[in-house]
Order: C-alpha cells, then sequence, then structure tokens
C-alpha cells in the first residue's frame, strides 16, 4: 500500500454495501470478460417492450467508430422513470422542489402527480406538432417543469436539448440552429440567489435570428409582465388544462435518440453530444444505485443543473428509473447565506448529497461557523463530480459536512460518457482524497504517454483513454459525425481520448489531473478556449485574443485573455470592462473573464500558430518555465507579455 492517506470504509457502509470488495472484483472481471453476458443481465433493470437479443454491437476502430447496444430492444425511458413504479409505489414523493427563497414552500411531487404531469406536457407537445424524432429545446430554470418537459420529450420520443439558464441568446440560438428545434420551451422568468433572469425576453431575443422556430411553450413561473407573441407563444398551464392527463408512451429502439446535449470542445462551435435510450438509461440506473449505494426511501440530492450533463443523469434520468426520491434545488449555495445547502439538508432529511468542488471550496471560504451548526444526522453519502478536487476541500468535506461519518464518492465522468466511470463503490473501495480511485463496471481505462504508448506499469502517468465501449457512451455529434470520430477517436487510435490527464498510483487509483486540451473547467462548467476567443474578436475593437486557463482558488480555472486591438484604439480601464460585460453578453456570465491583458503582440511561430504553452506560463506567473522561445518569429513580444503580467482582475 502506498504512503498516502487511504479512507477505509465505515462499518455502516460496508454492513450496507450492495457490492462488498470481492464482488466488486469479481463483477468488474466478469464485465470485462464477458460484457454481453454481463450487461444482458444488467439491462433486466428495466422494462423492457421487448428485451433485446444482441447486447454489444461496437467498434472503436478509426474511422469506422460505430456503437451500438441493445440494438433490436425496445422500451420508453419515462414510462421506466414513471409509469412502472405507479402501481406500488405511486404515493412515493418523486421530487422533491426546493425553491430558492427559503421562505417559500417546497413542493413534493409523488410519481402519481409526475405521471400526470408529464402526460398532460406530453399531450402539448403533441399539440403543438412534436413528432417522434423531432428536437425540442428546454431553456427552463431549475423548476420541476424543467423535469416534466425532459420526461415528456421522452415519452413522446422527441430529442430534447436541454440549454442551461445561464446562457445568452446569442449561445441558445446557436443551439438551437444547431438541432433545428421547432420548439422552445421556456418561463417568463427564473430566479437564483434572490434575482430573477429574464429567459422570456432572451428566448424572445435569440428566435430573432431561429427562424425555424415555431411554438414557444412559456411557463408562468414567477408572474413577470413578459410579451407573448400571437400564434407563437402558448402559456404551458393554459395549453396543460385542455390536453387529456393521459398518455400512452412511444415504444422507442434502443439506439433511438433520447437527448442532445452541448457542450464545449476545442473549437469554437460547441458539440451536440447525442444520447440514445436503452444504453444511457440502463447506465445511469446503474450507476445512481451502486456508486451511491442508493435504496428506495432515501432522499437524494445533486445539487448541479438539468442545463448540464450531472443534472440529466443523476437529477432526472438515473434516479427517478430507480423510484428514488430526488430534490431539485433553484436556488445557489451562498444565499441567502453560506448556510443554505445545509438547511436544505435539514430540511429534507437529505441522506445523499452531491455537489461540485467548486462549491465545496467556497464554502469552505466563507468559515466553518455556517456548517458547524448543522448536525444532517440523516447524511450518509457526499459526492463531489466535475472537476479535479484538492485533498483539502476533500477533508473538510469529509470533516466538517459529513462530520467524519460519511462516505466521500469522487465521481469522474463526462458528458459524454453519459455516467460515472470511475469512482469508488461504498462500502467495497478505500478511498484517498483526491483520487477518483477505480473504474465502474465494464469500464476499461488505460493511461497513454502523449504519443501514445501504452504505460505497463501500474504506477504511471499519461492522457487517459478508454479501451472499449460502455452502454451510455454518446453515439455521435449532432449532424457531424466526421467530428465525433475525429475528437474521440484520431488521435490515440482504437481507444476513447476522454481529454483528460491522469496518473496511475501504485494501488491503481487514477487520480485526474485535469484537461490536456484547450478546454477550460471554469467552475466545474467547460467552455473552450475558443468559444472566448471568438467572443473577444467579434467586439469591433478587438483585433486578435488568445485565451488561456490559469489556477484559480475557488474556480478551479480562471480565465485569462490577452487582447490586442485595432489599429488606432486605445487601452483603458473601461475599455476592460466593456470587453468583460461583451463576453458576459456574448456567451453567458460563466464565461466572463478573470483578467484581460493587453498585448500588442501575441507570440507566434513563424508558420503564424500561436504558442499557448507561453501564455499559459506568464497567466501562470511561471516566467522560469517558458521554454525554447527560438522559433518565435518575434522573441521580443515575450518581454511585453512578462512586464504586463495583470495580476489585479
Ligand atoms: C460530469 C461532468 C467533464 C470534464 C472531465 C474532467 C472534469 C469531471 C471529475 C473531473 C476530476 C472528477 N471532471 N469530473 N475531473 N475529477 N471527479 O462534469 O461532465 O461537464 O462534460 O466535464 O470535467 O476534466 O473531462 P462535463
Amino acid at each position: 500500500m502506498s504512503d498516502q492517506l487511504l479512507i477505509q470504509p465505515s462499518a455502516a457502509a460496508i454492513a450496507r454495501t450492495h457490492t462488498t470488495a470481492e464482488q466488486y472484483d469479481a463483477l468488474y472481471q466478469r464485465s470485462i470478460t464477458d460484457p454481453d453476458g454481463f450487461w444482458a443481465e444488467q439491462a433486466k433493470r428495466l422494462d423492457w417492450v421487448k428485451f433485446p437479443t444482441k447486447i454489444k454491437n461496437t467498434t472503436f476502430e478509426y474511422p469506422d467508430v460505430s456503437i451500438k447496444w441493445f440494438e433490436d430492444g425496445v422500451l420508453n425511458v419515462a414510462a421506466n422513470c414513471i409509469d412502472r413504479h405507479l402501481a406500488e409505489h405511486g404515493d412515493d414523493i418523486a421530487i422533491i422542489w426546493e425553491p430558492d427563497n427559503p421562505n417559500d414552500q417546497a413542493e413534493y411531487i409523488s410519481y402519481r402527480t409526475l405521471h400526470e404531469k408529464v402526460c398532460r406536457c406530453a399531450n402539448v407537445l403533441k399539440s403543438l406538432g412534436v413528432k417522434k424524432g423531432d428536437r425540442v429545446t428546454i431553456y427552463l430554470p431549475m423548476i420541476p417543469q424543467a423535469a416534466y418537459a425532459m420526461l415528456a420529450c421522452a415519452r413522446i420520443g422527441a430529442v430534447h436539448s436541454v440549454v442551461f439558464g445561464g446562457f445568452s441568446p446569442d449561445s441558445l440560438a446557436g443551439r438551437i440552429n444547431d438541432c433545428d428545434s421547432a420548439v422552445v420551451i421556456t418561463a417568463d422568468e427564473g430566479r437564483r440567489g434572490g434575482k430573477t433572469v429574464p429567459l422570456k425576453a432572451n428566448v424572445d431575443k435569440a428566435l430573432e435570428d431561429c427562424p425555424g422556430v415555431q411554438k414557444v411553450l412559456v411557463v408562468h413561473n414567477t408572474g413577470a409582465d413578459v410579451a407573448m407573441k400571437g400564434s407563437r407563444d402558448v402559456w404551458w398551464h393554459e395549453a396543460a388544462a385542455g390536453v387529456e392527463p393521459f398518455n400512452d408512451p412511444e415504444p422507442m429502439n434502443a439506439e433511438d435518440p433520447l437527448f442532445v446535449l452541448y457542450t464545449s470542445g476545442s473549437t469554437g462551435k460547441p458539440k451536440g453530444v447525442l444520447h440514445t435510450t436503452g444504453g444511457y438509461l440502463t447506465y445511469t440506473s446503474l450507476t445512481h444505485e451502486l456508486s451511491f449505494d442508493y435504496k428506495r426511501g432515501e432522499v437524494f440530492w445533486c445539487t448541479a443543473d438539468v442545463g448540464w450533463i450531472t443534472g440529466h443523469s443523476y437529477i432526472v434520468y438515473g434516479p427517478l428509473a430507480n423510484g428514488a426520491t430526488t430534490v431539485m434545488f433553484e436556488g445557489i449555495p451562498s444565499w441567502p447565506d453560506a448556510s443554505r445547502f445545509w438547511q436544505v439538508v435539514e430540511r429534507h432529511k437529505v441522506n445523499i448529497f452531491h455537489t461540485a468542488p467548486t462549491a465545496i471550496r467556497s464554502l469552505m471560504g466563507a468559515g466553518p461557523e455556517y456548517v458547524e451548526k448543522y448536525d444532517m444526522p440523516s447524511l450518509r453519502l457526499l459526492g463531489t463530480v466535475g472537476e479535479p478536487i484538492n485533498p483539502e476541500a476533500w477533508m473538510w468535506y469529509y470533516n466538517k459536512v459529513g462530520k467524519g461519518r460519511c462516505e466521500i464518492v469522487d465521481a469522474w465522468w463526462q458528458t459524454e460518457t453519459g455516467g460515472h466511470m470511475i469512482a469508488p463503490f461504498p462500502g467495497a473501495i478505500a478511498t484517498k482524497p483526491g483520487s477518483a480511485t477505480k473504474p465502474f463496471f465494464g469500464i476499461i481505462p488505460e493511461v497513454l504517454s502523449p504519443e501514445g504508448k501504452v504505460q505497463e506499469q501500474t504506477k504511471a502517468e499519461g492522457v487517459l483513454v478508454i479501451k472499449d465501449s460502455w452502454p451510455s457512451q454518446a453515439r455521435t455529434i449532432w449532424g457531424d459525425h466526421g467530428r465525433f470520430v475525429s475528437t474521440y477517436f484520431e488521435t490515440y487510435k482504437g481507444n476513447y481520448f476522454t481529454g483528460d490527464g491522469c496518473r496511475r498510483d501504485e494501488d491503481g487509483y487514477y487520480w485526474i489531473t485535469g484537461r490536456v486540451d484547450d478546454v477550460l473547467n471554469v467552475s466545474g462548467h467547460r467552455l473552450g478556449t475558443a468559444e472566448v476567443e471568438s467572443a473577444l474578436v467579434a467586439h469591433p475593437k478587438v483585433s486578435e485574443a488568445a485565451v488561456v486557463g490559469f489556477p484559480h482558488d475557488i474556480k478551479g480555472q480562471g480565465i485569462y485573455c490577452y487582447v490586442t486591438l485595432m489599429a488606432g484604439e486605445t487601452s483603458s480601464d473601461d475599455l476592460r470592462v466593456e470587453l468583460r460585460n461583451w463576453v458576459r453578453k456574448e456567451i453567458g456570465p460563466i464565461a466572463s473573464p478573470d483578467f484581460i491583458q493587453w498585448a500588442p503582440g501575441l507570440p507566434k511561430t513563424r508558420s503564424g500558430k500561436i504558442m499557448r504553452r507561453i501564455l499559459r506560463k506568464v497567466a501562470e506567473n511561471d516566467f522560469g518555465a517558458l521554454g525554447d522561445t527560438s522559433t518565435l518569429a518575434d522573441p521580443t513580444v515575450v518581454d511585453d507579455l512578462i512586464a504586463n503580467r495583470q495580476n489585479k482582475p
């Protein structure tokens, strides 16, 4: 064993676990040596209209990548998440909705009520002309209607594309047009941290550039006075009152699309990651049960937004497929103060709590008094996801929030993987603060050198790839299968390339070190440097821009921008503020630059390529490690960059 801190599972976790340490080893081996047998058995956890006879049919062979799971199976995701629980568990609570303002009433939505709401929404969508295979964009705050809308799409076989409510009208328009949605679902306004978000106004603005959108379904949420456009805009509550509360779920092929979710890559254009029906639900339901050791009756709270994959898989689909009680929280961790999360845990007797390292670090920074007031005896397990967690934050989570008696589950995965890939099985795998530990069933991680050489030793460092397919893997990028193949399967042939760097220690534990491509992870949100660059150069005064990440205490990574102005323009602090607001408007507040440095020239090679390595080092204040600058077209720009490095926002 290594000398790193190793935290053994508690006696309580061992006593109740679904999977003991011995079972984990045996089942993992079986999942690798006999994937057909293993996954056929796991698929039985769902209700199928027709159980599949073909289980795995996949190849990572470049360029003929093809991924099919359960391909002759037929099922409906909404029926699995709702209808099958009705007979025995109809009165169980499916969703606890906790509003932004702690003085407002929570809502408790039973599976029976969920059924009615989803059926009505499904019928409304049909009445608006939505058919199987059509795309529907959902731009909603964290209100129950977001889950109803997703499940209603799944029920009628429409493909949803949820866009995070913090994205700007421009970002929304790009995502609507990319997947050709004819229907958008939104709300008058959203609420977050005591403020309102003008969602309907944003949609109106976005739709100026979306000629294909025919109908907008609007949730009456805050009651704000919003403009409704005659034949286009429809109030949800009015339409829902006029349709039947029953709807027969559409039988779907296991490989029919379930949803598209846009995520950032290393180019300026976000990718529409496509997930399908049978494999996605089998895997998210299995990981939800095993990674959290979930048992029926427990209250499960994942604090993500449904606009991200974590919200899709572990607020909506995984938990509801398992008949769980899932908490949906409209608010933020810091409002009205830094005890808001703990107040909600006590109020709803949450057993399993799941959040992101950025939230943990900021609450840690707010001081211990907020969390110490709360005993939280209901808590049993704490999850962390979205970015690497530093051991200090891990220990704070373990000691202060979990009071030293809760298991910590650090789950590494991605929008493209659909569900958890590397995570400790509670009660079976000892944890190490900062490590996501061991692979889930069916997952074969491999560490390669950057040049692609397999690292044979257990102890190794390099890039992380996955050697074979798993059921909830993304199938393609919407409308651009070539980009799917080149992004994930071209660099390290025969493998799925994750874009992450990683270290494997002598015990075979995986430690994710972060992205090795031009993707930033700011507060757990993925953002392409190229997206921020194209927003900057869209400003009339900007001629060129280069964006890099730098280590940030709370956010994990911050955004550092080098900007070259058009000839004749003068730099000023006012212009800095203007550019920062411009980027917020172009993409959304999550892309707000931390630093903007005026750069009369950028470090380019003679072939015109920007040497980002140098820009990263300057942003990190690490001038000693600039490396070879002799290939630069003009090496003197580096002195100017160093002299003008920003250390004040
Ligand atoms: C689920 C999600 C994916 C990227 C991924 C990696 C980082 C996620 C992590 C983690 C270290 C963890 N990441 N979980 N890094 N430890 N437990 O976040 O999906 O938004 O697509 O981001 O996030 O860099 O490649 P997504």
